[in-house]
Parts: C-alpha cells; structure tokens; sequence
C-alpha cells in the first residue's frame, strides 16, 4: 500500500482548518500501521467535521448518517460485523449538543471504537454559532460573549468508563499520529478530543479555540511514540537503577527508572488532573488514560466475532429446543 491508498477526494473545507489536518493524521496512521483499507468503517454525523471522512481513506466502507446520531448507527454495524475497525468522526456540535445522548451510550456501553471529535467550539457549517463546549465567556467573531458553562468530553468520557482518553490539537501531528495509532490497536471505546480551530467562524482573538490560544495554552501530558504489538520485553529492576534492554532491532535500550510523572492508568486522578488544568486555563493535550485489560461491547453480550452475514441459516435460526430454553432461562 502507498500512502495514496489511504488517501479520499479532495476536501472541499476551508484552506487551513484543523480538520483537514486531523484527516491527514488519520491517513497517516493507517499508512503506517499498513491496515488494509477494506478492513476500516468511517462513520460520522452532519457537520465540517463529519463531512471529512470524504477526504479521507477512499476505499474503505463509510457512512455519513444524520446529525448526532453516528455513535448509535457505528453500535449497529459493530454489532453486525465486530471484525472490521470502526472510526466515528464527530464535531463538538454533532457530540455534545444534539448527539449527548448518544456519544454517553454508546460510551458507557464500551463500542470498540475510535471516536474522534473534531473539537472547535462552534457549529463551524452552520455559520459559527457557540457549540456547548465553548468556554464560557469566550466570544464569537460578532463579539458576544458565551454565557454557558461548557461541556468537558474528556471528563464525560472518563467519568463513563471510556478505556482509552486522550486529548490532541490538530496542528500537533507527532502527537496525534501516535494516538490515532494507539486508539486503532485499542480494543474498546478510544476517544479521541482533538482541538481543531475553526479558521472560518473561530479563530479570532477572545475565542479560546484559536490556532493562537490552543498554542499558548496546550499543556503536554506525555511524548508520544506507537509501536505495533511483537513478543513483550520484560524487565524486572529497582527504582533508581540503570537497565541495559535489547531491543528487537537488536539496538539497546538504557532504562533509568526514574517516578512516573504521569499516570495514565488512574481514571480518578486523569479526572482531577484533567479538571485542575482546565481551571487553570491550560488545555491538557497527550494520553489521559488507558485501561489495558479493556473489554469491549461484543465480549459483554458474548456475540460471535464472525459477521452476521457470513452465518448460515442454521446457525441463525438454532431451532425451537434452542428458542424454547431460551425463553424458559428468561421466565
Ligand atoms: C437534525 C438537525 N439539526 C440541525 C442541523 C443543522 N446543523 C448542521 S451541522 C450543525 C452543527 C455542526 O457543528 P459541529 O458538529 O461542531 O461541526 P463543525 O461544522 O463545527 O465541524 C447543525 C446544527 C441538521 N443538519 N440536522
Ligand atoms: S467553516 Fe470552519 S469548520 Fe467548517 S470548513 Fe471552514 S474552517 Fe473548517
Ligand atoms: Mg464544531
């Protein structure tokens, strides 16, 4: 595969805004874990945001569904058929005004999912309304101020069980690569807040989703790097020591173990550290938190991981015994 087989039309969005670049991240990260295109479904809802799977992984399965309702319709088609990777692309309009309820469902039910929201603080094709993430007293390009309380994703998304978290800008690609990569090879919900400036309706002084202000006020949680699954490494040595490990490409890795700045297993403290930061006015971007003993959806309800539409008849229909012990476990 080159790095055209990932690629889709051309984007018809504004020159410069941040959601082309997410969409060259993205293909990014498929040419680089080398996935086959076939094997990825895009979803999304109605927006700029959601319109970008076009521009994005042509031969890939994709469906462009209505406003706010991707999260339900991706449950379906992951339900139908688990074996392929599911990518839901939304906006902060789509998420967290009219699509809530279905971003916190299909959340909390663990969807195996990479769910991106292309975060901008506006209905960027509708004009550049406030969206319910926009800070409150933030102004818009008319110079009115947001009296809202913004809606947090990331703390939703932790607080509803999400296994992986993160939080990335558009325009810091060595860091959203990585995680799109990560979230891919996640089994379960990942979610993604990518900041990603409106230059069109959102990108003025006063705005707190500017190019300028996420710039000042992006506070890293962690550099990151991806690295497609091998046979584990393992090392077993003090805090404090030096540890000399062979690598796979036979280079040797120097291990000084030091204290952990950050934790990204710990939801609770993700959760403070992540509402302490927003209190101060920064924007935590990097890996907030990941659960590896992740279960998805499909392992809930025990569905089968083969396709529904490569089931035979019989193993359909099991038959009335199968139908009658069904009905009586349920009396
Ligand atoms: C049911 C319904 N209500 C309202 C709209 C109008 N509408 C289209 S896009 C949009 C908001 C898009 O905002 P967002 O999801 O943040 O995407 P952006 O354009 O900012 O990327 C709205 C309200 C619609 N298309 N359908
Ligand atoms: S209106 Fe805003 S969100 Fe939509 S394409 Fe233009 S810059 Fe992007
Ligand atoms: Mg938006």
């Amino acid at each position: 595969m080159t790095h055209r087989d990932y690629e889709g039309s051309v984007s018809t969005l504004c020159a410069g805004c941040g959601h082309d670049s997410i969409s060259a991240a993205i293909v990014q990260a498929c040419f680089e874990l080398d996935l086959p295109p076939h094997r990825l479904a895009k979803l999304s809802g109605i927006g700029c945001s959601s319109k970008t799977p076009t521009y994005f992984l042509g031969n890939s399965h994709g469906f462009n569904s209505v406003h706010g309702r991707m999260p339900s319709v991706l449950t379906g088609a992951n339900l139908a058929n688990g074996s392929l990777i599911y990518l839901g692309v939304s906006g902060d309009g789509d998420s967290a005004s009219i699509g809530l309820g279905q971003f916190a469902h299909a959340i909390r039910r663990g969807v195996n999912m990479v769910y991106i929201v292309e975060n901008n603080g506006v209905y960027g094709l509708t004009k550049g309304q406030f969206s319910a993430t926009a800070d409150r007293g933030s102004q818009n390009k008319r110079g009115s101020i947001n009296k809202d309380n913004p809606i947090d994703l990331i703390a939703m998304a932790l607080q509803l069980g999400a296994t992986f978290v993160a939080r990335s800008f558009s325009g810091d690609k060595a860091q959203l690569v990585p995680l799109i990569k990560a979230a891919i090879e996640h089994r379960g919900t990942a979610f993604i807040d990518c900041m990603s400036p409106c230059i069109a309706f959102n990108n003025h002084s006063g705005s707190t989703r500017s190019f300028d202000y996420v710039r000042e006020h992006n506070e890293a949680v962690n550099k990151l790097d991806f690295m497609t699954g091998r046979a584990p490494i393992t090392v077993d040595f003090e805090p404090g020591t030096v540890e000399l490990v062979e690598q796979h490409d036979g280079s040797t890795l120097v291990l000084r173990k030091l204290a952990s700045d950050y934790n990204p297993h710990d939801r609770l403290a993700a959760m403070s550290y992540v509402q302490d930061h927003t209190a101060a006015g920064e924007i935590v971007t990097g890996l907030l938190f990941i659960d590896n003993e992740a279960e998805d959806l499909h392992r809930h309800l025990d569905i089968t991981e083969t396709p529904l539409n490569a089931l035979s008849e019989t193993e359909l229909c099991p038959g009335e015994a199968t139908l009658e012990m069904i009905n009586a476990s349920l009396r």
